[in-house]
């Protein structure tokens, strides 16, 4: 049982701190634990989670970092590296606003989730042209892309400050970012994980100045390989600290370690740490409105059942998922609107699409 006074803490509205934290990741009442963090979700989130009709685009898979975690990179020339023109991108957007899966016929996505490898030898103008090229065809379509590793990597290349850069692109049609290449903060594991990397600290900066921007974000945490609890403690407190600064987050999305084809190896997390990872974020990041369940990274029946477990929202249709499926994702690729909703209704919660703020659509 975890100690009582950190239950009463959650129910009179008080914030944990790191020891209590930990606490929780060392304690095995799960089926508590899963509780209070519902709790508080409900309080958030009223009985509802959400999902989008979204479909992810990666322009490329040649990046110079590899990191030792990813079985999608590949280096330039390397069999199996591919990236895909501008033209190739409207083409799959095109095709999707007339077949979301194969079930279900000419849904419009209200999303589209770009994030790609750092490539070589693109120019900044390329990322600007795709973001030109994609809103001018589809004005209607959010366009969320880029990690702040990408736009750490634009900067540089475009020989631009990581405000202006943000700046452009977003002149040019970015809407918002999402939280990918957040990792595990503490300089040691990240280290070993992924040398090439930039660190969490500029991690961190580069999200605070998209926020200043007025560019929303996500965040995320990439658990279950080398790190321990304490680390994982840790990444959520310095996003709760940058939260209360800039307010700029919408959503936090742990994602679990998924190990075929990669460098480092490993096991797939369990079930039950994937539960308990929702249900301490949800708790930690106490201004956080949103905790993602990503069903591509932790199946469609662990998502749902997280849903009873603090999470409010399932992400989206995805229809074409290329990083988790490199490294052995035992999901599927896309799902319906319908299937969203049943999963979402069969946890007794009531489903709302969203659009990429979400605010509900239809
Ligand atoms: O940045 C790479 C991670 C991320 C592996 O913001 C891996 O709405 C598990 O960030 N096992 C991309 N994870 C995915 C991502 C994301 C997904 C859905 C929604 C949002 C959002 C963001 O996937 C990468 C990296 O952190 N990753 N390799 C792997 N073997
Ligand atoms: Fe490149 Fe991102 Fe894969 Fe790292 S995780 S190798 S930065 S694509």
């Amino acid at each position: 049982m975890a100690p009582d006074h950190i239950f009463e803490k959650i129910k009179s509205g008080g914030r944990l701190s790191k020891d209590e934290a930990l606490k929780l990741f060392n304690d095995d009442d799960l089926f508590g634990l899963g509780r209070l963090a519902a709790s508080v979700c409900d309080k958030k989130n009223g009985g509802n989670a959400y999902f989008i009709v979204n479909r992810h685009i990666n322009p490329t898979n040649i990046c110079v970092n590899r990191c030792k975690f990813c079985a999608f990179s590949r280096s330039k020339g390397e069999a199996g590296a591919y990236e895909l023109t501008i033209k190739e991108i409207i083409k799959k957007l095109k095709d999707c606003q007339s077949a979301v899966g194969s079930r279900q016929p000419a849904v419009k996505i209200s999303e589209v989730h770009i994030v790609g490898g750092l490539h070589p030898d693109w120019p900044f103008s390329h990322y600007l042209d795709m973001l030109a090229a994609i809103k001018e065809k589809f004005p209607a379509i959010s366009i969320k892309a880029f990690t702040a590793v990408e736009i750490d990597y634009m900067s540089k290349i475009g020989g631009m400050s990581v405000e202006e850069t943000l700046k452009a692109l977003k002149a040019s049609g970015l809407d918002l970012m999402p939280g990918g290449g957040a990792e595990i903060f503490v300089e040691g594991v990240r280290n070993k994980l992924c040398p090439e990397k930039i660190s969490g600290k500029r991690w961190l900066e580069i999200m605070e100045t998209a926020h200043s921007v007025g560019i929303k974000t996500n965040a995320t945490m990439l658990y279950g390989h080398i790190e321990t609890f304490e680390d994982r403690v840790d990444h959520l407190m310095r996003l709760r600290a940058l939260q209360d600064r800039t307010g700029g987050f919408q959503a936090f999305i742990p994602l679990a370690y998924h190990p075929k084809n990669t460098e480092i190896g490993g096991f797939y997390s369990s079930g039950i740490d994937d539960l308990k990872t929702i249900a301490i974020s949800r708790l930690v990041l106490d201004n956080f409105d949103h905790i993602k369940a990503y069903w591509i990274m932790l199946g469609e029946k662990v998502s749902q059942i997280a849903l009873l477990f603090g999470a409010d929202d399932l992400d989206g249709t995805i229809i074409e998922e290329k990083i988790t499926h490199s490294a052995g994702a035992m999901s599927g690729e896309a799902m319906t609107r319908d299937d969203m909703a049943h999963l979402i209704r069969r946890a007794g919660k009531t489903p709302i699409e969203r659009d990429a703020f979400y605010n509900p659509v239809n």
